[in-house]
């Protein structure tokens, strides 16, 4: 696809003159561009009252210096980012990335996003998101607790539960959220509601942890259904071996699928038997190994260099639960060749744009992320909404309304898309829904 209409042409090459170099914000931004023709052809509002030009520049970029002092006493110094999107709907809500390839233009991709799918939960929540080249990787406890510490030490001056709201993503889970939450306590005097994926000892929500990959298991069940097929029996490939892919593990096998592959940055385990999940737990949650570690394991398993491999590997359903663009065009096409049902996305813009084509034109069922993986900020926002109450709720509770989230998601970006004549593009669906709501309010709020 690519974009006809001269207004969002012209719109698409001031982006990339604004933002040079930052490929993954380019990316995100066209899909949505894109999707939008014909929505702009039915509002012209949109365009008369520069909405869609609002939308695609951020509210406020913070950007910062991350000195810490690492074992040997050496001080190391890092950057930290936050991209405070839009707050039409709701404060800043999004995740921080501790990874060494973040830079400006991946936590803007991310930002931008989140926009999007945070308006889908129907939730009241903005979009934002951070994070930091520093790596987590092989360092000690003390070392992140260091750097999160640091990070905090500025971050804490831009953020509140009435305004901006941090949680997990790549390289942050609940040991960096407790360090953080931890820090911006001591420092500001304030018990607050400030990070979501908290412990459960100080205001964390049950199935929050879980929440991303139960979700994408619920969007994909409802999609699925809908076209008169189930998890069951499925053979399932998952990228990545981290919280998404962990808990789409977990609820793919509850929901009577076998799930054959795993992987990492390094390569990726084919246990045709199934994944023993327990020992990946251990391995990656508690040991914080490599994924090839596995084997050891499950003598019947095997081990392969390199990602892009786990996509050979026949399957009805596939789920990319690593990172972006991770899934190209000949993963889409050894996926068809194998004869893939269904493909939804866990991580966040892991398919490239070619892949996506490939996949939809051969009539493969096509979950995009934005509402895919939105249980994990649904969750973060039903958290968001116990710490101001004060009390919490069962883990039946918050997953039986994630699940109806989910169902809706499904519901809701479908029928977008039908609104538009565009039946079953939930690409399109997902960009439509996500972007009116917002646009509407940023009209009523007035945009200048
Ligand atoms: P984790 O840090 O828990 O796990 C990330 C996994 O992806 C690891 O297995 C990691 O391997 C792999 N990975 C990371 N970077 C790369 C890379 N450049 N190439 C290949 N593999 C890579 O993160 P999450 O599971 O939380 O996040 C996974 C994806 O899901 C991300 O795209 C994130 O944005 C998205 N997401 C996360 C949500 C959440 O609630 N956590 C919510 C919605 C989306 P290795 O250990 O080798 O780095
Ligand atoms: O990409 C995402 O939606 C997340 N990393 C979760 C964000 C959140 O605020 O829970």
């Amino acid at each position: 696809m690519s974009i006809t209409n001269e207004y969002l042409q012209g719109l698409m090459e001031r982006v990339e003159k604004r933002n040079p170099g930052e490929k993954e914000f380019h990316q995100a931004v066209r899909e949505v561009l894109e999707s939008l023709e014909p929505v702009i052809e039915r509002h012209p509002e949109y365009v008369k009252h520069g909405v869609i030009e609002s939308l695609v520049e951020p509210e406020r970029i913070i950007k910062f210096r991350v000195p810490w002092v690492d074992d040997n006493g050496v001080v190391q110094v890092n950057r930290g980012f936050r991209v405070q999107f839009n707050s039409a709907i709701g404060p800043y809500k999004g995740g921080l990335r501790f990874h060494p390839s973040v830079y400006e233009g991946i936590i803007k991709f991310l930002g931008f996003e989140q926009i999007f799918k945070n308006s889908l939960t129907g939730l009241p929540i903005g979009g934002g998101k951070g994070g930091s080249d520093f790596d987590p990787k092989g360092k000690s406890d003390l070392e992140v607790m260091r750097f999160c510490q640091s990070f905090m030490t500025e971050l804490y001056k831009h953020i509140g539960s009435y305004t901006d709201i941090p949680a997990g993503d790549i390289g942050v889970g609940a040991r960096e959220i407790g360090y953080l939450f931890g820090q911006y306590k001591r420092i500001s005097n304030t018990f607050a509601g400030v990070l979501t994926g908290k412990g459960l000892e100080y205001g964390g929500s049950l199935a929050r942890t879980e929440a991303t990959g139960y979700g994408l298991c619920y969007f994909t069940e409802a999609l699925l259904n809908d076209h008169g097929f189930t998890f069951k029996g499925n053979t399932v490939v998952i990228s990545g071996s981290g919280n998404v892919a962990i808990y789409a593990t977990q609820k793919a096998q509850q929901m009577g699928a076998t799930v054959v592959a795993l992987s990492d940055s390094n390569g990726y385990i084919y246990d045709p038997e199934g994944i023993d999940l327990a020992v990946v737990k251990q391995l990656k949650e508690v040991e914080r190994k490599r994924i090839k570690e596995y084997v050891n394991f499950r003598p019947n398993a095997e081990y392969h260099e390199g990602c892009r491999g786990i996509w050979t590997i026949p399957c009805g359903l596939a789920l990319p639960c690593a990172t972006q663009n991770e899934l190209d065009l000949d993963s889409a096409k050894a996926l068809v060749a194998n004869g893939v049902k269904a493909v939804c996305e866990g991580a966040n813009m892991p398919s490239t744009p070619e892949a996506i084509e490939y996949l939809m034109a051969n009539d493969v069922f096509f979950g995009p992320a934005k509402a895919s993986n939105a249980g994990g900020v649904a969750t973060s926002a039903l958290e968001m909404s116990r710490n101001s109450i004060r009390n919490s709720w069962s883990f039946e509770r918050v997953d039986s309304m994630l699940r109806e989230i989910m169902q809706n998601i499904y519901k809701n970006i479908s029928e977008a898309a039908a609104e538009y004549g565009l039946d079953g593009n939930l690409v399109a669906g997902a960009n439509i829904a996500g972007f009116t709501k917002v646009a509407n309010a940023m009209l009523n709020e007035g945009v200048v």
